[in-house]
């Protein structure tokens, strides 16, 4: 009972806290409620020191408003379908389900080892069927509304991994999980509609301003892209005879910069679009041919490089500007994108610089038509793109950029040949993918009726059991089409052969709702019960990698409006609060079996102890930062806990004992780091709440053993207090101390104190002031009074202006805080 193990508390309490069932919320309305997230874990092998560190600090979030009174929601659940699981069972012969499930059990365990105050009642995992059941269930609803979709469409493939990757998957060019060089394919592909919300999404992001970190905020309105321009339609000329006659044929460009029209001096349209091949001039046809296999054997790392020499070909063709009249050559080049704006752009050297690049490597003319007082373009070789006058462009002249973008946009209006539009970088989300592990898309093609839902009654649409190994490779189809059983079925509406739809949803797909499951996980009725979303959403805290700045929260995002205009939910965001906690390094680079600098959870907690790496963690730095392990103390940390755990011995008062007899010194220091600590958590400074519990303990540790001793009612108010706070990062230290002190557990179930104001107030001393000697006043002043404060504040009073009557002043002696004496002249 006398020395600090570890050990031997982790062992008693979780089996207690989980008979008191303190971490499932009580849901009745008693309390506020708050609902508190990290992103679900995905199960491939055990937890990681980046898991360990992640769920600490929303660990602390949730105790800390538990304590505060809140009723907290904190649940836990497995983003469980996906590649790597796949992956394992082709090449263990086994079926996907068994490595997942299995890995989930060891994460759960750990977990549970971590003393995460978290309700297991609600536990989920995407890829069990009462849980996808749902998932396909909302792919349905969105397809009725017209926002799921299929489109034949060249796509980002993955060679290695045989299977599409939606932009957001292709970093650089190469595949997100394996860094093989993408490439692209044709095919059928599902899409959700997110475009249709792109304005929603950007605006809505007024809410979260303050509240997410600006980064990440940055970062989503980046994604959405979202540019403001025209549309405007050029004619294209035929120049060969052969072609005479040929009906003119409009390609729409997108710009932004319509006020450079009269400066446009060539045509480009992307090298790999259709559009290059159905403009070519049969002469330039073969040149076209072999231009676009050059491109094509090049990784998209190369096309993507902005400092690589522009390259491209004539195409024979003339566009017509619609302003000018002028004939603009027309090209197919690489650096104009295929699937960005109309994949064609008017080329206004001048005022752009790839523009620009491109004119002075196959010498076309640069023309300036904005004046902004630089050096001309054509002669620095510098794009200008600044403010200033219209210049060479007609009925333009003399106008500012802003007029001119007005303006021109109103003649191409008026004349029918363009018009001011938005344009986004945003693309639909293609969420198909012809993989085996992941929700099957519950669509039925009839060879009568076409695309036919599955009636809801029939969800869901469960996935195979009987494939294994090597039937589950991917061979350029989603494996579920050779699984004949399975893909054979009547069709819903006239009852004919017909075969199910063969792809899987991509696992955004699951994870963009998993939080509204938590609010009532049995419900059978809908994904989630509409009313229990309406008490707990929007989530109040989400935890969580930068790494998922982008796609996840911006597809989260967009189901939470998709379900509101349903009528399903309140709220048009689901998380109205974000932290991104840092990296754990080792040696200051992230950890990585190349570098062979991993550091294994399990080995440091059976080493230190679990709150002594939790506690670890948190202390290392604020949440945000980085923590590097190689840097840091867990046996100091250990040290730390023991010393905490040890006041609870040597407390002797009762529990109930009035604090206000006191020591009021030690008073005054528990006081003030309840004060400081809640604003601190608040702002998340998570590490300085920690810095100020040392404080406090040293503090307790003197008053024990050279103060009031143990039997001081100020002692325990102040063991009290460190066993609150600690339980924030500490749980079973604090438990453990928390009963040493005679209470019931448990302490995550105790209330937050209300700090004393009155202990917060410095102390005064009473100054004296004199008039040669004599005492004409006493003010109460701060012991830390500078000379001329005190100087000050003498000679105002009401009492020495009365004596000195008039009477200039020779001299003041000071000698704070205590004395003041005026010699008069
Ligand atoms: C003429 C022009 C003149 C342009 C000028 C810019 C400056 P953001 O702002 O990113 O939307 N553009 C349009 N489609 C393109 C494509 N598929 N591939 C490459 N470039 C494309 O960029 C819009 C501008 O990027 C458009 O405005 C167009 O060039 C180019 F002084 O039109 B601009």
């Amino acid at each position: 009972q006398n020395a600090y193990s570890f050990a031997a508390i982790e062992a008693k309490w979780p089996a207690v806290w989980d008979e008191l069932g303190v971490f499932t919320p009580k849901d009745d309305g008693s309390r506020e409620r708050r609902f508190v997230l990290d992103m679900f874990p995905y199960p491939s092998g055990d937890l990681h020191m980046g898991h360990a560190e992640a769920f600490a600090m929303g660990d602390v979030v949730a105790r800390y408003l538990r304590l505060k009174g809140y009723d907290v929601l904190h649940p836990i659940g497995w983003d469980s379908f996906g590649l790597p699981a796949e992956n394992a069972a082709i090449k263990r012969n086994a079926h996907p389900s068994e490595w997942t499930y299995a890995n989930i059990e060891t994460q759960a365990a750990s977990f549970k080892r971590y003393g995460l105050s978290l309700d297991w009642s609600r536990r989920l995992h995407t890829s069990d069927p009462a849980y996808y059941r749902w998932t396909q269930w909302l792919f349905l609803r969105f397809y009725e509304r017209g926002l799921a979709y299929r489109k034949n469409h060249p796509v980002n493939w993955c060679p290695k991994d045989q299977t599409v990757l939606a932009n957001e998957q292709v970093v650089n060019g190469a595949c997100e999980r394996c860094g093989t060089p993408v490439t692209k394919k044709s095919l059928n592909q599902w899409y959700f509609k997110i475009t249709d919300y792109a304005d929603r999404l950007l605006d809505d992001m007024a809410e979260l301003e303050g509240h997410w970190p600006e980064r990440v905020l940055a970062m989503q309105r980046n994604w959405i892209g979202r540019s403001e321009g025209a549309h405007v339609r050029f004619a294209i000329e035929g120049t060969s005879e052969a072609e005479g006659g040929q009906a003119r044929r409009e390609v729409t460009v997108f710009t932004t910069r319509p006020d450079t029209l009269y400066g446009a001096t060539f045509f480009v349209v992307a090298a790999d679009a259709d559009l290059a091949g159905e403009l070519v001039s049969p002469e330039q046809a073969q040149a076209l041919a072999e231009y676009q296999d050059r491109v094509k054997a090049l990784s998209e790392i190369e096309r993507q490089n902005t400092d690589r020499e522009k390259t491209g070909v004539f195409l024979g063709r003339y566009a017509v500007n619609p302003l000018s009249g002028e004939k603009l050559p027309v090209w197919a080049a690489d650096y104009v994108l295929a699937d960005y704006g109309t994949g064609a752009i008017m080329a206004v050297p001048a005022h752009d610089q790839r523009d620009l690049d491109f004119a002075k490597a196959f010498g076309l003319p640069v023309r300036t038509v904005l004046d902004t007082g630089e050096e001309d373009p054509a002669v620095s070789g510098t794009a200008t793109s600044g403010e200033g006058t219209l210049i060479n462009s007609g009925a333009l002249d003399g106008l500012s950029k802003a007029e001119g973008i007005a303006k021109a946009i109103e003649t191409v209006e008026s004349a029918g040949t363009g018009e001011g539009t938005v344009n986004y970088r945003l693309r639909d989300w293609l969420l198909s993918r012809q993989r085996f592990w992941g929700a099957p898309i519950p669509i039925i093609h009839c060879p009568v009726d076409g695309e036919v839902p599955v009636p809801d009654e029939q969800l869901p649409v469960r996935l195979p059991d009987d494939l294994r190994g090597e039937q589950l490779a991917p061979k350029g189809t989603s494996p579920l089409a050779a699984a004949e059983h399975w893909v054979n079925v009547e069709c819903p509406r006239c009852g004919g052969p017909a075969k199910r739809d063969t792809d899987t949803m991509d696992t955004f797909v699951d994870s963009s709702w998993y939080y509204l499951r938590y609010v009532s996980p049995d419900y059978t009725e809908g994904p989630f019960d509409p009313e229990a979303a309406k008490r707990w959403m929007p989530v109040a805290q989400y935890v969580g990698g930068v790494e998922h700045a982008i796609l996840h929260l911006l597809y989260s995002r967009f189901f939470m409006k998709v379900l509101k205009d349903m009528g399903l939910v309140d709220a048009d965001e689901p998380f109205a609060a974000l932290m991104n906690q840092g990296q754990v390094l080792n040696g200051g680079k992230a950890m990585s079996k190349s570098l062979g600098n991993g550091v294994d959870l399990g080995e440091q907690l059976d080493r230190f102890g679990v709150d002594a790496v939790r506690l670890t963690m948190v202390f290392a730095s604020p949440p945000e930062d980085d923590v590097d392990w190689a840097d840091v103390s867990p046996s100091g940390s250990a040290k730390f806990l023991a010393r905490a755990w040890r006041l609870g011995q040597d407390v002797t008062s009762d529990p109930g004992t009035d604090p206000g007899t006191g020591d009021r010194a030690l008073r005054t220091v528990t006081h003030r780091t309840l004060a400081e600590a809640a604003e601190l958590v608040e702002s998340h400074k998570f590490n300085v709440v920690v810095a100020k519990t040392m404080e406090l303990v040293n503090a307790t540790r003197k008053a024990i053993d050279g103060g009031p001793g143990g039997a001081d009612p100020a002692v325990r108010e102040a063991v009290e207090t460190v066993a609150i706070i600690l339980s924030l990062f500490a749980p079973y230290t604090a438990e453990d101390l928390w009963a040493a002190l005679g209470h019931e557990p448990s302490v995550a179930g105790a209330a937050w104190p209300q700090y004393d104001p009155s202990l917060l107030v410095e102390e005064t001393v009473t100054a004296v002031v004199q008039i040669q000697g004599k005492v004409r006043d006493r003010l109460e002043v701060a012991p830390d009074i500078s000379e001329d404060a005190l100087r000050e504040l003498a000679l105002a009073s009401a009492n020495v202006q009365r004596v000195l009557d008039g009477r200039g002043i020779r001299t003041v002696i000071v000698r704070a805080p205590k004395l003041v004496n005026i010699v008069p002249a």
